[in-house]
């Protein structure tokens, strides 16, 4: 098996035109007629946290084909307002991705929890990044998405969406969302979650059947160990009824990134309530809520970043992680928060040798591996995040660094689903769907001046 690996990378960068192009032509040719794949090979289903950041990019080559995406996603919403984290194609066949719709058995096992008759989907979510993309879709052509009630018939899916993670998922009592799987922070195998999955009983090899390996280079991917952690809490919660009120949760975490985007979302359903003649101030008010909380519970000044917490054992999680920066993405942070996540993504630390992306771990943690997946590999969703916080706090120069650097990696990769921070070199799927929308967006973004083209939004309640 030939791996992107294996490849020569190529050091001159696209010219914007064809880097264009270029990411036109993977979201095309990962459109399935409803949404989107992340990959044909690897991926070859629809999820969550990827659709909108694909969203996010297809709003500007077609608006209607990016409203699809969100409306095609939340058709899958459960009754209890989770979105799931995997909407399975049922074209595909059953062994093209483990774990499959016959693992999860959603139709069968989360009926008591509201998961629809069909499609069939996962049981656990991801990141809350619908509201914010569903915010920056509708600025795309907001007289288009009048004449079809875009807003108006998303608004409120996605309330009732971010209802179910603060109703059945504050397991801390802290008024944060927590997490239950290391698949819904959509960081899988960070170490900022080993010891945590320490803790849980892998299920036997036998029990199960990876399909990743069959695309994806071993030494890039989790170990079978890490899988066999993965089915164990992923059966628990099916045997649960994904009731989150009946399942034991042996694995539930705070995670900064997770939060942040829960409160970037809940700054755009403040923008779409008042788009749409509604009260925006219940949205306001929690989302003031939940910035305290976050910096609260997971802010750790010493370390100069935001941490997980760990809710069996109500402590910090020890290893420092980009999801760790991405809150500052979260307006109103104060200024001396702001200051320390600047100083820490340019220290040593997430200063990254050979692109201008930002590490998924720490460059001189304990745990760092510059090839393994979400233990050291620069990933561009995160980037695109953290330059947006950054242009949100006026950082003007380090977020064009920032969006340069997303640029110039993605053309380079021919849009590479992750890249070695010391080497440089592309990792994981190629042709990878959400670089190619969020470099296509930040294609669309001058970033001069550091206003957003999604404006205008009130001072005091800005979508970041
Ligand atoms: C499990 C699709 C997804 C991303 C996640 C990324 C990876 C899946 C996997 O791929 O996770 O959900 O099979 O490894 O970690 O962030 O949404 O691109």
């Amino acid at each position: 098996m030939k791996s992107l690996a294996d490849r020569p990378v190529r050091t001159a960068p696209a010219t914007d035109r064809a880097l264009r192009q270029g990411a036109a032509r993977v979201l095309l040719d990962n459109w399935t007629g409803a949404s989107t794949v992340p990959s044909r090979t690897l991926y070859p289903h629809q999820w969550s946290w990827d659709s909108a950041f694909v969203a996010i990019g297809l709003r500007h080559l077609s608006v209607r084909r990016a409203q699809r995406e969100l409306e095609s996603l939340l058709a899958a919403q459960w009754a209890d307002g989770r979105i799931p984290h995997i909407v399975f194609n049922p074209a595909v066949p059953e062994d093209a991705y483990f774990p499959s719709p016959g693992f999860w058995r959603s139709s069968r096992a989360g009926r008591a929890a509201g998961a629809p008759p069909a499609p069939e989907t996962s049981g656990i979510v991801q990141p809350p990044v619908h509201a914010l993309a569903a915010w920056l879709v509708h600025r795309a052509d907001p007289g288009e998405s009048r004449r079809r009630g875009f807003l108006a018939r998303l608004y409120p899916r996605l309330a009732a969406w971010h209802d179910y993670l603060l109703a059945r998922r504050d397991l801390g009592g802290g008024g944060l969302a927590a997490v239950v799987h290391p698949w819904e922070p959509g960081t899988d195998n960070s170490p900022c979650w080993d010891r945590a999955l320490a803790r849980v009983q892998p299920a036997p090899p036998d029990a199960f059947r990876r399909a990743d390996l069959a695309h994806g280079h071993p030494a890039d991917r989790p170990t079978d160990l890490d899988y066999g952690r993965y089915v164990r809490l992923a059966a628990d919660y099916r045997e649960a009824g994904y009731d989150d009120r009946r399942a034991a949760h042996a694995f539930a975490l705070e995670d900064p990134c997770f939060n942040a985007l829960l409160i970037a979302g809940e700054h755009a359903l403040a923008a779409t309530a008042r788009a749409l003649g509604h009260d925006d101030a219940p949205h306001t008010a929690r989302a003031a809520a939940l910035t305290r909380h976050l910096v609260d519970r997971l802010w750790d000044a010493d370390a100069g970043l935001f941490r997980a917490r760990d809710l069996r054992t109500d402590t910090l999680v020890g290893e420092r992680a980009v999801t760790g920066l991405v809150p500052l993405i979260v307006p109103h942070l104060p200024a001396e928060v702001v200051a320390a996540l600047r100083a820490t993504l340019t220290g040593p630390g997430f200063r990254a040798p050979a692109t201008r992306l930002v590490p998924s771990y720490d460059l001189t943690g304990p745990a760092f591996d510059p090839q393994r997946y979400w233990r050291g590999p620069a990933w561009f969703n995160t980037a695109w995040l953290i330059q947006r916080g950054l242009r949100a706090h006026r950082l003007d120069a380090d977020a064009e660094r920032l969006r340069r650097g997303v640029l110039t990696e993605a053309g380079r990769t021919a849009f590479a689903e992750y890249v070695d921070p010391v080497t440089g070199a592309a990792r994981g799927a190629c042709h990878f769907s959400w670089t190619a929308a969020l470099a296509l967006d930040l294609l669309c973004d001058t970033g001069a001046g550091g206003t957003t083209p999604d404006g205008p939004d009130t001072p005091d309640t800005p979508v970041p």
